[in-house]
């Protein structure tokens, strides 16, 4: 399957922290959704800086960095026809007070900042935040 079908999450540290990483992944998959790699990690600082490179002039870009090193996350690569743009509204708003009912974010989120999951927002950045967490070798 192309990249297209493919795209990348992270279910963010107040996830793990608060014990939502198993109702936030049967929701996946009940959306469709199978998971092709995932892992348990902690990004350092230069992977966060890394990773955001795009927000580096943002506001939020310190408090964005410092949040996503607080504490383990679980990074995932998922596919489906229509990846992208199928998780982005499994997800819902960036900000949890504006997602839509039912989405994930509206379920397990706090704030904009501690939004409990990230999801790439084109085809060429799934590639690319996969390939950052996953080799070729430990995706199935
Ligand atoms: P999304 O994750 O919905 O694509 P972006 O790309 O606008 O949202 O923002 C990237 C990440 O930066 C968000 N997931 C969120 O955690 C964080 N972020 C966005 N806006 C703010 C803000 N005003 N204050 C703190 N963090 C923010």
């Amino acid at each position: 399957m192309n990249a297209t079908n493919r795209t990348f999450t992270m279910l963010k540290p107040d996830a793990v922290a608060n014990g939502h990483v198993g109702a936030i992944l049967n929701h996946i998959n009940k959306a469709g959704f199978r998971i092709v790699a995932m892992k348990l990690t902690r990004l350092s600082l230069a992977e966060a800086s890394e990773f955001y490179g795009v927000h580096s002039e943002r506001f939020f870009f310190g408090e964005l960095v410092a949040y996503m090193t607080s504490g383990p996350i679980v990074a995932a690569i998922l596919e489906k026809d229509n990846a992208v743009a199928d998780f982005r509204t499994a997800i819902g708003a960036t900000d949890p007070a504006k997602a839509d009912p039912g989405t994930i974010r509206q379920l397990y989120a706090q704030s904009i900042a501690a939004n409990a999951v990230h999801g790439s927002d084109s085809d060429e950045n799934a590639a690319i935040e996969g390939a950052f967490f996953f080799s070729g070798r430990e995706q199935f």
